[in-house]
């Protein structure tokens, strides 16, 4: 029988897959804790959807998101840059390294856009279609329109930066949103991810698990 509380992915939906990549795993150099535990749901959840994006941090070495950049500062402390506060980072996803790439143990060959982002030194860029100074697009969201994609699906690390940011940006192009909770992990700095979870409410993105995907 077909459930209609369940979701059934067509032709117009997308799965995002946020910076998994080896820095973020774990022994990476900004781990997530149980980072690795999305990485068996997001291969499951790709052979159910058609059309799949990868989003990856790529940053040059000295970015200014990494504490580094900054004299007397050390990782999750925060300091103002011309677009406002950012909390710096360890050195992590420096373009080129071991550390940036996408984790291999992903098994998604039909993923179609790989969307780098954070390649600006002076910019972060947290969501995958507006960098951190509010302005700055990638071209994701022109890329999903001209596709036809309505429904947004985001997975990945970390859910209350990346995958977050990404999911409340896709609201806002006027994508219907889902951010997949089990099949993302957050970093949980400061109270991040109870902000997180209140503004994705807030912008109705909506806030579901795995089982309510059909065939999961
Ligand atoms: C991320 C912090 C810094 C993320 C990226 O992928 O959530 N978090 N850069
Ligand atoms: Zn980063």
């Amino acid at each position: 029988m077909r459930d209609p509380e369940l979701i059934h992915p067509t032709e117009s939906d997308v799965l995002i897959v946020t910076d998994v990549q080896y820095d973020f795993l774990p022994g990476g150099a900004l781990a997530v804790a149980k980072g690795d535990e999305v990485i068996a749901p997001i291969n499951k959840l790709a052979k159910l959807f058609r059309h799949v994006v990868f989003t990856q941090d790529w940053h040059p070495a000295g970015h200014a998101s990494f504490a580094s950049s900054h004299e007397g500062k050390a990782p999750f402390e925060t300091t103002a840059l011309a677009y406002g506060t950012q909390i710096l980072w360890p050195d992590h996803c420096v373009q080129g390294t071991h550390g940036a790439e996408i984790a291999k143990e992903l098994d998604i060959p039909h993923a179609a856009l790989v969307i780098r982002k954070g390649g600006n030194p002076q910019i972060d860029s947290y969501s995958a279609f507006v960098e951190g100074d509010r302005k700055t697009k990638t071209g994701l969201a022109g890329y999903l329109k001209e596709r036809g994609f309505k429904r947004v699906f985001c997975t990945g690390l970390a859910t209350d930066f990346c995958v977050a940011w990404t999911a409340l940006d896709a609201k806002a192009a006027g994508f219907e949103t889902y951010v997949i909770e089990d099949a993302a992990r957050a970093i949980d700095t400061g109270g991040s991810l109870e902000k997180a979870r209140r503004d994705l409410d807030a912008a109705k993105v909506r806030r579901i698990t795995t089982k309510q995907i059909a065939g999961f």
